[in-house]
């Protein structure tokens, strides 16, 4: 199987943190990603729907070397092609995407590939697939992602917590006001991208995320 300890060593961290650009408040991906790492983060996705391939490529490349330094595991969304020149940690992709049995072939045994889903359908199908941790979302409505199918409510996120034996991610309008839902429903990972991208100091608000979550149900 695709999915070894050292990849699941990689995943195991309870807070997932996105790149988005465009919620940043102007600022760029690299500082985003500096304070990320700076406030603890130790999985950082690269999402950037807004800038060309060079661009994506040139930030990739040099965000893998900065999560090198902290010891955090890199992951790019969509870009296999990019994924495959700078080869990070691991690439994540959506329903819509090429088939993971196809990506795997591309990237190889090795690479983390995880895959958006939205139902206990589409978890069941991911684990058969050789998907090493799923997305489980949208859980509330969000604005951050365009043509986002509905929330899917914390019944598919029991439903993982309850029956899938990969990492996932719970996510999709997870703010730190409502992130007790999650955690309340067994969640051991959640990702927070707009709240965490546009909070106006970026380390305390990861900083302040990871303490809440390590105090959660204590
Ligand atoms: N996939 C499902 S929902 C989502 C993605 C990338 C966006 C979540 O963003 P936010 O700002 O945490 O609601
Ligand atoms: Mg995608």
């Amino acid at each position: 199987m695709s999915l070894t300890e050292e990849k699941r060593k990689k995943l195991d961290f309870p807070l997932y943190c996105i790149t988005a650009k465009n919620l940043s408040n102007g600022r760029s991906n690299f500082e985003v990603v500096e304070a990320m790492l700076k406030g603890g983060a130790k999985i950082i996705q690269y999402r950037e729907k807004y800038a060309d391939i060079r661009t994506r490529y040139e930030e990739c490349l040099k965000i893998k070397q900065m999560c090198a330094e902290y010891g955090c595991t890199f992951i790019i969304n969509d870009n296999i092609d990019i994924a495959l020149l700078v080869r990070p940690d691991g690439v994540h992709i959506g329903q819509d995407d090429l088939p993971i049995k196809e990506v795997r072939k591309l990237v190889g045994e090795e690479m983390i590939i995880g895959l958006s889903t939205h139902s206990p359908e589409q978890a069941r199908q991911a684990v058969a697939d050789g998907a090493d941790y799923i997305g489980v979302g949208p859980l509330f409505p969000t604005k951050t992602k365009d043509n986002v199918c509905d929330p899917v409510g914390l019944e598919y996120l029991e439903y993982v917590v309850n029956n899938i034996d990969i990492p996932y991610t719970a996510i999709g309008g997870i703010k730190e006001h409502n992130m007790d839902k999650p955690l309340g429903a067994g969640a051991r990972c959640i990702c927070l991208v707009s709240d965490i991208t546009g909070a106006e100091d970026v380390k305390a608000k990861v900083e302040g995320l990871l303490k809440k979550i390590g105090e959660f149900g204590k």
